[in-house]
């Protein structure tokens, strides 16, 4: 068991730079305090980024400030950031296009060419009394720049009511970019359904943090979360059950088309997971054909698995996944489908093998590239086919053989990316099936060499995952997410020369801590991390 006691709470102000030690309320060295307090926002970034200069005096946004952009191409970003600091600074932040850099009193946002060694979804950012650019190729890249932006301004940019302080962003220099493309996060709600307004608000986490994927478990034995037109029954019946038997639902396509735009904006791609061929109660559950005796399966309000299937013998399974593959395929603009494939209790291998032959092809065929539990290689799909390790050990032979064969891996190993097992044997929530994950132990493997055998260049990027198994509401989603989550995220964007000292994360992740108060996030106070 992770040990909380030995991690003492300790002052947050060693990362912030002996603001202490000035004395305040004395005209320049008040001055001096204040630019050290600011200065020392640039020590407490999470993700950290790749290069950090401080340069003393930076931009302070005003009443006068605009935010300029070259073209139309970079104005989602430009209105995001404008929509964001309006509330809090009470100023108008008009958007304004202007070729190259803004001039004086603006946030200039640049898309530039590619210079060599620049990645695409990459930034840099420069702040000075005069002005703030913030350049990358890609608006992905200006997108992650504003969220840095974020993080450099004082925590009370966090309240949507207009607050009185100086909206100053350290001088300094800042040069950043992932060192994995693919950073997600998984969702599950189907043990308990969420509804939009929880997802988004949980996709503006992600954002916050730098990770571009959401991962939604859309079906599973309890209940079914989406809607399809050919299989009404779907969610005629089977969205109205869940863990518990608590109230649940589900989404249209006109609330799942508001997601994925919501996403979009923040440069999340939503990857939906239809769970196959195991996990389908609630299927087996409004349609009694899909089931091998031809009966209505019970509705589930437990929490076993791996006792459900398709049946794998009949017709009218792969027609049933293939009307579903192709509505999922058609109302999700993302590369990406997920069909689950893990914990298929109930059928032989050979059964599990036919299954994926002829599920794989369905979900390429609708233009997709599949994802599956890492089980899913067992079938030895098509090199195409990305599996997405969650069992805890480093060792997995298969696996390995797999990724050397050139199958794509997203690495999610439970004793440390499972945001759903408990910080310690009080945590009330959660589960402890993989052990207990302390926030330490969240933040303490590296993605990239987990697997013994597996070179970092088969992993495409680390994904959290939050089963909701006992999670009812956004303040339990919050409470395992946070301070859990934070950690993985920096994993998948700081280079791994930057991420292996806990020591010096926990005093970053400490800073984090006003702005989740100010945001009213929900988050397990662990005795491991020195909260101010
Ligand atoms: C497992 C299982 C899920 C559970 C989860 C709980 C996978 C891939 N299948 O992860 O059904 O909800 O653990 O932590």
């Amino acid at each position: 068991m992770p040990d909380d006691s030995n991690f003492r709470r300790r002052s947050v102000l060693r990362a912030i730079g002996g603001v202490s030690a000035v004395s305040l309320g004395v005209g320049t060295a008040s001055a001096r305090c204040k630019e050290s307090t600011d200065a020392a926002r640039l020590e407490t970034l999470v993700p950290v980024p790749v290069d950090v200069t401080s340069t003393g005096r930076g931009y302070t946004i005003t009443d006068a400030t605009t935010i300029t952009v070259e073209d139309a191409t970079a104005e989602g970003v430009a209105e995001y950031l404008a929509e964001f600091l309006r509330a809090p600074t009470g100023y108008d932040l008009p958007i304004k296009t202007h070729q190259g850099r803004g001039g004086r009193d603006t946030i200039s946002l640049q898309l530039s060419e590619p210079s060599s060694g620049d990645h695409e979804q990459g930034y840099r950012l420069r702040s000075n009394p005069s002005g703030l650019t913030i350049r990358a190729n890609e608006p992905a890249g200006l997108f992650a720049g504003v969220q840095t932006l974020r993080q450099l301004l004082p925590p009370a940019i966090e309240h949507d009511t207009e607050q009185s302080t100086e909206w100053t962003v350290p001088g300094g220099h800042i040069r950043d970019y992932p060192r994995f493309d693919y950073r997600g996060a998984h969702l599950d709600v189907a043990r308990h359904f969420f509804d939009v307004e929880t997802v988004k608000q949980f996709i503006d986490y992600l954002a916050q943090y730098k990770v571009n994927h959401l991962h939604l478990h859309l079906t599973d034995d309890q209940g079914w979360r989406i809607e399809i037109d050919s299989w009404p029954n779907l969610t005629d019946e089977g969205a109205d059950s869940e863990v518990g038997g608590g109230p649940s639902g589900y989404y249209t396509k006109e609330e799942y088309a508001e997601l994925i735009e919501y996403a979009q904006r923040r440069y999340v791609t939503i990857i939906p997971e239809i769970d196959l061929p195991g996990h389908t109660g609630a299927a087996l559950e409004s349609y009694a054909e899909l089931n091998c005796d031809g009966t209505k399966r019970e509705e589930d309000t437990g929490t076993n698995v791996g006792d459900t299937t398709l049946c794998i013998d009949k017709d009218v399974t792969y027609e049933f996944v293939d009307d579903v593959i192709r509505e999922v395929a058609e109302m999700t603009p993302g590369p990406y489908i997920h069909i689950g494939g893990d914990e298929a209790h109930v059928v032989s291998d050979s059964e599990y093998n036919t299954f994926m032959d002829r599920v794989v092809p369905i979900v390429q065929k609708y233009g997709k590239r599949p994802i599956g539990w890492h089980q899913i290689l067992d079938a030895e799909p098509p090199s195409e086919t990305i599996a997405q390790y969650w069992y805890t050990g480093h060792d997995a032979p298969d696996v390995a053989e797999a990724a050397q064969n050139g199958h794509d891996l997203i690495a999610s190993p439970a004793s440390h990316a499972y945001m759903d097992m408990k910080y310690n044997e009080d945590t009330e929530l959660g589960l402890d099936w993989a052990g207990l994950t302390s926030v330490k132990d969240a933040y303490d493997w590296d993605p990239g060499s987990f697997l013994n055998g597996v070179d970092e260049s088969a992993i495409m990027g680390p994904e959290t995952a939050l089963w909701s198994e006992t999670l009812e509401t956004l303040e339990d989603i919050e409470f395992m997410f946070f301070p859990h989550f934070p950690p993985v995220a920096e994993l998948g964007w700081s280079p791994a020369a930057k991420t292996d000292e806990w020591d010096e994360f926990e005093h970053r992740l400490a800073a984090q801590a006003s702005r989740w108060e100010i945001q009213g996030v929900n988050y397990y106070q662990t005795p491991q991390v020195p909260w101010p």
